[in-house]
């Protein structure tokens, strides 16, 4: 399932995020997949990197969200750049839930999908299930889903190995909304939600982030729980 969020970013917040990462736009390397420095937000006791930026991130988009998802103890599972350079590879149809099915037993995991540009699909937006659109309070259904099979495909350029199975895609092809996104607006969508982008034709690099939350529980490996970004 997903919803769409317009203004979840103020324009001041991207440009600070965008001046922090130029050193990844303006960079020559030509990575293929969508994970530019994974490390770029971390809490990582004196080597921490950008927890203010990504505080100012989560302070915009939680309030949003929070009332319709009923996390005890909400923490910050990752946050991520995705900048799919020029020439950037397909991601191929997949659920993130085929990843996360042993770090997050209970699914609780969903994801923010942030443009810091407006992203159309010759720059690689983000594909999904039409029919699976909910609006913003429904998203408390959010994580009841199911996983379809996937196969896992080593070698793949675009960073996800885990795929799911073509003789299924045909009918997830007969169902697709492309994600035309604005400067500042998110799709928000759930573990179970199967989702793709095609290659970067364009020639510059296609600039979104990526903030999920998820339960904290008796998880070890998460960025931060929500509380304490704030005194960081
Ligand atoms: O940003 C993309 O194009 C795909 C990213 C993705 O699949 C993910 O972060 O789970
Ligand atoms: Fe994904």
């Amino acid at each position: 399932m997903w919803a769409t969020s317009e203004n979840i970013l103020s324009g001041e917040i991207i440009e600070n995020l965008l001046c922090r990462a130029d050193y990844l736009i303006s960079s020559n390397k030509g990575d293929q997949h969508v994970f530019v420095d994974k490390d770029f937000f971390s809490n990582n006791g004196n080597k921490s990197r950008n927890l203010d930026v990504l505080n100012s991130i989560h302070q915009s988009v939680w309030p949003k969200i929070s009332e319709q998802l009923a996390y005890k103890e909400p923490v910050i599972d990752h946050a991520v750049l995705l900048f799919k350079k020029p020439g950037g590879v397909e991601t191929e149809w997949h659920q993130d839930r085929a990843y996360w099915a042993t770090r997050d037993e209970k699914a609780s995991i969903i994801s923010v999908w942030i443009a810091l540009e407006d992203i159309t699909e010759e720059r690689g937006a983000l594909n999904l299930v039409k029919s699976n659109e909910v609006d913003m309070p429904s998203i408390s259904d959010f994580n009841n889903g199911s996983l379809m099979d996937h196969e896992l495909i080593e070698d793949k350029k675009g960073g996800f190995p885990l795929l799911i199975k073509s003789e299924l895609i045909p009918e997830i092809e007969s169902d697709v909304e492309i994600i035309n996104l604005k400067r500042g607006s998110a799709v928000i969508f759930d573990s179970f939600e199967p989702h793709m982008s095609r290659e970067n034709i364009s020639n510059t690099p296609r600039l979104a982030m990526k903030i999920a939350y998820s339960e904290r529980e008796d998880k070890d490996y998460f960025l931060i729980s929500a509380s304490d970004l704030g005194t960081k």
